[in-house]
């Protein structure tokens, strides 16, 4: 049965490629879409000059380390955030603060960006998006820059199955993609099923400030735990993730971990490992409390579920869990009371490393024929469910409770996620669907070999579902959250009052140089158009650290500083401080200039960094 369904897969895969050759551009509307619903679909998309669009699309960039951020309906690309690669755009990664924060990686691999909720709402206070290298960000959406970037944490590998937050962002979470030994130490991959492991995390979250810690990890088989998503509502205080590779086995996987017809998600309730660590029943491990099933019972379940699952997701009533096994033809749904009890009346199979196993009979609600290769699963209203199918190019549309699927729309090509408006919320808007496609070969002009991927997006107002637009992103989209536009309110300037930077000034006549040894210190003011002061000289050996003060208080007011040949580019937002130190390595005259374009006279914002 394994193979066949693999080859299948295969087969549809086979199928797509050859499906879409190279074209030169031309009209390739499909036959039979008349100019009226053209014009309908316009109508609907269309934010005119002056208009703004009514949500934010939040995108992962993937590998890429970004995030975007996009208007909805529109699909304008309107801003790039930083997270985990340096952005020469903003000069992230270029001051003091900003490379201190990225540690020396140089790239990242975001993957699930996650808004903050109360009550299960978006509550536009911040973004947390994860990373493979076991890392996860938080962006603070009042100035939409990244605050914190915690860890690479211990002992997890791999941080993928992140970064979904709980109902009232008490927890962001992450999970091992890869299992390795723990605590960390060379063995060798012959002894993969019994001392490799896998972890699953939960990350604390401070209510006020966001600030994010690492509370606690469990220690797990050596799975590959790949999604996961909050309980909410009636499950609200349960973590719920996917895995695969339950065969526990190594080398070439896409044959040797698609063995067994049924993989697992683990079900964890975060109360009770919260309550496990508060009671000492953690071990410490490289720094970390970590819970061990063997000698801690209660705080972990595996339910079992279709072949290889990819997404799991939380209906917005909380009542659902739907895992999707990406093998298979089915996405699978889960009854939230029947699992709380089967785990009251010990309703379990058998056990992994200690960690009891459900009995699929009990817990299961329905299998669901979506169509082929399903992987994640949005809602709307009404209890309205949206699949993606990656093998089959489409989204199926299908109802909670009945099961039935009624209509799919494809998508082009091989999509991936995909997000609906506030789609995570206890209240989805059922309005806006858009689907993150891996390819989008032959929709847009070539741009070679690394083509753009596709996002489409759909109209769900209606019974049909409408594929309304073709916008383009960099790669990799993998997850992306809409947010209705008004929860959030970004400040344009840093208020002056805010400003606590040690080495702010606001006068010009408080900028200059001051020397400590071999350590120099440049308070610099920057305002249109004069960076004071307008030369320094330092001695060769010198380490230098320059301080910039945008003193503007006006919206779009930003200054840059670029000093040539030293590798060193800030942009300085209007009541900003930055630093940067380096050491003046290079005797000569270097210039140093304004790279952002600030007013008429923005070309004479210059000056010279002498090195005698
Ligand atoms: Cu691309 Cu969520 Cu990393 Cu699915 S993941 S497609
Ligand atoms: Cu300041 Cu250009």
């Amino acid at each position: 049965v394994g193979t066949g369904a693999l080859a299948l897969v295969l087969v549809a895969l086979m199928a797509f490629a050859s499906a879409c050759t190279p074209r030169q551009p031309e009209s390739r509307r499909a036959a039979g879409v008349a100019t009226s619903d053209i014009a309908l679909a316009a109508q609907k998309v269309y934010v005119p000059p002056g208009d703004l669009d009514p949500y934010y699309m939040f995108a992962s960039g993937g590998h890429s380390g970004n995030v975007y951020v996009y208007g909805v309906p529109s699909m304008r690309h309107i801003s790039t955030i930083p997270v985990f690669s340096p952005y020469p755009a903003t000069g992230y990664g270029f001051d003091d603060d900003s490379k201190r924060m990225l540690g020396g990686l140089n790239w990242g691999d975001v993957h699930h960006p996650a808004l903050s909720e109360t009550k299960g709402e978006y509550d536009g206070r911040w973004l947390f998006v994860n990373e493979m290298n076991g890392r996860i960000a938080r962006i603070d959406l009042r100035d939409f820059k990244t605050k914190q970037i915690l860890g690479p944490v211990p002992n997890l590998h791999g941080n993928h199955a992140s970064s979904f937050v709980t109902p009232n962002t008490e927890y962001a979470m992450m999970a091992s993609r890869f299992s390795r030994p723990v605590p960390q130490r060379p063995v060798g991959v012959d002894k993969y099923a019994t001392e490799y492991k896998g972890i699953i995390a939960g990350v604390k979250i401070d209510p006020a400030r966001g600030e994010m810690s690492l509370a606690w990890q469990i220690l797990m088989p050596p799975f590959d735990y790949d999604l996961g998503d909050a309980g909410k509502l009636v499950s609200d205080g349960w973590m719920f993730f996917t895995s695969y590779n339950t065969e526990r086995a190594t080398g070439k996987l896409e044959v040797t971990a698609s063995q067994r017809d049924r993989d697992y998600i683990a079900m964890v309730d975060w109360r009770a490992a919260e309550k496990a660590v508060a009671e000492g029943r953690a071990d410490t491990i490289d720094g970390v409390k970590v819970i061990d099933p063997n000698k801690v019972a209660g705080i972990v379940y595996l339910i079992p579920c279709g072949k290889s699952p990819h997404g799991v997701d939380v209906s917005p009533d909380g009542k659902y869990i739907v895992a999707s096994g990406k093998l298979q033809g089915v996405t699978t749904v889960f009854n939230f009371e029947k699992l709380q009890t089967a785990i009251r009346n010990n309703d379990f199979t058998g056990d992994e490393d200690a960690i009891p196993v459900l009995k699929y009979e009990s817990v299961k609600d329905a299998e669901v024929p979506v169509g082929l290769g399903p992987l994640h699963t949005q809602f709307g209203t009404d209890g309205w469910a949206y699949t993606s199918l990656f093998v089959d190019s489409a989204i199926a549309k299908w109802k909670l409770g009945t099961w039935e699927v009624v209509d799919k729309v494809p998508m082009s090509y091989s999509i991936g996620h995909l997000t609906a408006a506030e789609g995570d919320t206890v209240s989805p808007d059922g309005n806006w669907l858009v689907g993150l496609n891996k390819l989008s070969h032959g929709r847009h002009l070539s741009v070679g070999p690394s083509q753009p991927e596709s996002s489409q997006l759909v109209d769900i107002t209606e019974e049909k579902m409408k594929l309304l637009y073709d916008a383009f992103t960099e790669p990799e989209p993998h997850y992306a959250q809409i947010v209705k536009a008004d929860k959030i309110k970004p400040i344009e300037v840093y208020p002056k009052e805010e400003n606590k930077h040690p080495l702010a000034i606001w006068d010009v006549k408080d900028a200059g140089v001051t020397r400590q040894g071999k350590k120099v210190t440049v308070k610099m003011i920057a305002v249109r158009s004069t960076l004071t002061p307008t030369d320094f000289t330092v001695n060769e050996g010198d380490e230098v650290t320059v301080a910039i003060t945008n003193i503007e208080q006006t919206t779009d007011e930003l200054h840059g500083f670029g000093l040539l040949d030293y590798n060193i580019n800030l942009v300085i937002d209007p009541g900003e401080t930055k630093t940067v130190t380096f050491t003046a390595r290079k005797k000569g005259v270097y210039a140093y200039y304004c790279t952002n374009f600030c007013s008429a006279l923005h070309q004479e914002m210059q000056g010279y960094f002498i090195v005698q």
